[in-house]
This record gives structure tokens, sequence and C-alpha cells, in this order.
């Protein structure tokens, strides 16, 4: 990644607050800016997903080495997933933002819980019905599971499926290069997203729930500097700075866009060109995380949770403190990687500790900031897992295992 890309994506974020504080809700005149930005990282997403997933399997040729991938992928996303939720309710615990704030809900009316599938439901619609729409609604979790199998049986058909493989090959190398064409805009986008989001939330929006945001704000830098430093470092074989620096362009477009499939091509372009991760890790690991895997939801899940719980002057007892680590862990596998999918899985954490379904109108108001903040860490979280994960495949690889 060059080093230019991150000065100009400084300079996008310093431009974009001063518009947005100087003119306001007048800075919404560079939202197409943004939508531009956006519409172009959405068009790429399927056939780059599709086009380097296949070849990237195809090119492992070992199904036993697939499982592998795999096995270390879901056991790296639950694991970061159940710590980033119990940060989530320390610091909750710690903060305590809901504790005589003075936000009335006066007739706020309890969101109806958004109807989601149970995590069997959610395994299940893995498998498409019909790829071919799977590709055009772009259903990320179908798409792969769809890449999986021509991968795979590329590699068991042998010699025949040559041209295939071979076509997919050319595919994917065209797709980086519009990817790459892309990303020369993403400053430009990053501008025309931020600005008017500072234009629309002053300070009269945010202060009332201050403390909610800063609690968010804390939980997630030491989830990024301390959870992911230390994991990185120890597992990844990567200085934490050099990490930050590469996977950088991804955190600021997850933290413009609120979305990690919209951020995919970015993430999975950082990580392959700043981070050296193997095109057959990053093509699994990344599109897989950006779907299943939401460190930042879960500790906002948490925090939430014990915010709502404090507003209604409520106690969570430690097994429903333990309900919302399972049920926040467990949900962020169904949530698909788009703005707002958060509050999704905050419903269904209330509900399963039986907290009033009003305390989402008490971030409703907030939530695309915190949504930011939280898709940042989701994002980062899922370049953390192609690191380690590719950095034991290349240890394997050094001592035969
Ligand atoms: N915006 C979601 C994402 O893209 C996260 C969320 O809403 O919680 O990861």
């Amino acid at each position: 990644m060059k080093k230019s890309l991150i000065w100009q994506l400084i300079a996008a974020f310093i431009l974009a607050i001063l518009t947005g504080v100087i003119f306001g809700e007048k800075a919404q005149v560079v939202q197409p800016l943004g939508d531009l930005f956006l519409r172009l990282i959405n068009f790429i997403i399927a056939p780059l997903v599709l086009a380097t997933l296949v070849v990237g399997v195809a090119s492992t040729s070992d199904v036993k080495k697939l499982g592998r991938l795999g096995g270390k992928t879901i056991a790296f996303y639950l694991f970061t997933s159940m710590l980033a939720i119990t940060l989530g309710i320390i610091a909750g615990k710690i903060f305590s933002p809901g504790s005589g704030i003075d936000v009335s809900l006066e007739g706020e009316e309890a969101p109806e819980p958004n109807e989601t599938e149970g995590v069997v439901q959610t395994i299940l619609n893995i498998v498409p019905t019909n790829p071919f729409e799977a590709l055009s609604s772009g259903n990320i979790l179908q798409i792969i599971f769809f890449a999986l199998a021509i991968g795979i049986a590329i590699t068991l058909v042998g010699e025949k499926a040559k041209p295939v493989q071979q076509f997919f090959d050319g595919f994917a190398e065209v797709m980086y290069k519009i990817t790459g064409m892309v990303m020369t805009i993403v400053p430009i986008g990053v501008f025309g997203l931020l600005a008017p989001v500072v234009g629309e939330y002053g300070m009269e929006v945010l202060l009332p729930l201050i403390n909610l945001i800063l609690a968010m704000l804390a939980a997630c830098i030491i989830q990024l500097f301390v959870v992911y430093a230390l994991i990185i470092k120890s597992f990844g074989k990567m200085s934490p700075i050099r990490f930050f620096k590469g996977i950088f362009p991804a955190t600021a477009v997850a933290f413009s866009t609120s979305s990690s499939s919209g951020t995919l091509p970015v993430t999975i372009k950082s990580a392959q060109e700043s981070l050296g991760v193997s095109k057959e890790t990053s093509t699994f690991v990344l599109p897989l995380g950006a779907t299943i895997n939401m460190d930042g939801t879960a500790l906002y899940v948490g925090l939430c949770s014990m915010f709502v719980a404090q507003y209604f002057g409520m106690d969570l007892s430690f097994s429903q403190m333990a309900t919302v680590v399972l049920i926040g862990t467990l949900a962020s596998i169904g949530t698909a990687g788009v703005p707002g999918a958060g509050l999704i899985m905050l419903t269904m954490a209330l509900s399963a500790v039986n907290l009033p379904l009003a305390g989402i109108a008490l971030v409703g108001g907030i939530d695309r900031i915190l949504d930011m903040l939280r898709t940042s860490v989701n994002v980062t979280g899922d370049a953390a897992a192609s690191v380690v994960v590719d950095a034991s495949e290349k240890k394997g690889l050094q001592t035969g295992k």
C-alpha cells in the first residue's frame, strides 16, 4: 500500500471534519462523492470474492488443508468475539454510561425485534439454492460456498478442469486490477462519506450520550491496540506498528462506510500488499470474516446491554451476562456486514436477557457513530485473523506439519 495513500486518508479525515464543523447540515452537498465510492466498491465485491476464492481454493488443491484453514479461522473468530463482548461488559461496568443520564424515552416506541433466523437456519442459508441469485444479491456467505464448491471440484476433476481454472485465474487478476483502480479514489470517498456525518451529528446530539460514546471508544481502543496488538505480535509474528499502518486504509474505509462487506476489496488488497498475507489465506479468511466475524459489534452488544440495564435501574446477574456473551458471539455469525447490523444483534441480546427493547431507541440516535467505531474494529479484527492464520500456515509449511 503506497505511503501516500495513508497521508491522503489523513488529509481526507481532517478535511471532512473541518467541512462538517464549518458547514454543518450543508456538508450534505458532498454526499454524492461518498455514494459514488460506495457504489464502486459494492460493484466489485461479488465478482472479486468469487474469482479470488475459486483461485485460492483450486491452487490449494488439498482439501485437508482447506479444512485446517477453516478450523483455525473459525476458532480465531469465536475466541476474539468472546473476548470483545466481555470487554464491552467490563467497559459498561467501569463507565456505567446508563446511570443518571437525562435522556427521556417519552413517546419512543420499542422497535419490533427484527425477524432473525436462528443459528441453524443461518447455517442452512449458507447453501445457495441459486448461485447466480447469490451473486446478483451479493450474499457473501453463499458466494463463499459457491466458490469453495467450484474450487474443490476443479482440484478433484484435474486436467479437464484446467480451462475453468485458467478462466478464474485471469478473472481474478482482472478483478484485482479494477480494485486497484477503485482504491485510487478511496480518500475522495472517505471525505464524501464523513463530512455529512460530522455536519449532521452536532454536539447537541452527542452530548447526552457522551459517556456511552467514550466507553465505546475506550473499549475499541483496547480491543485494537492491546488485544490485537498482542495477538499480532505473539501469533502473527508481525510488528503491531507495521500491522496498523498496513491495514489503515481498510480501517479508514470501514469507519467511513460502516460496512465490513463494503470494505472487503480494500481489506483484501491491504492484507496482500501491505501485510504480505498470501492470496490463498486472504481470499478465504477475509470474506468469511466480513460476514461472520464482528468483534466490534460483539463489544458494542456487551456495552449497550449494560447501558440499557443501568438506564432502567436493573442489574444484570452473572448468568445474564454469560447469556449476553453467548448470544452476542453466536448472533455475529448470522449478521451481515452492512450498516446497522449491530442493532439487530443488540435486539437479540436484550430479548434474551429480558431487558426492555425500548432501550434500542436510546442508542438509535447515535448508532451511526457507534457503527463507525465497531465496523472499524470488525474489519481490523478480520485482518488480524488473516495475519495469524497465514503465519500459522507458513510455519506449518516450514515444519512440514
Ligand atoms: N456495520 C456492521 C459491519 O459492517 C457492523 C454493525 O452494524 O455492528 O460490520
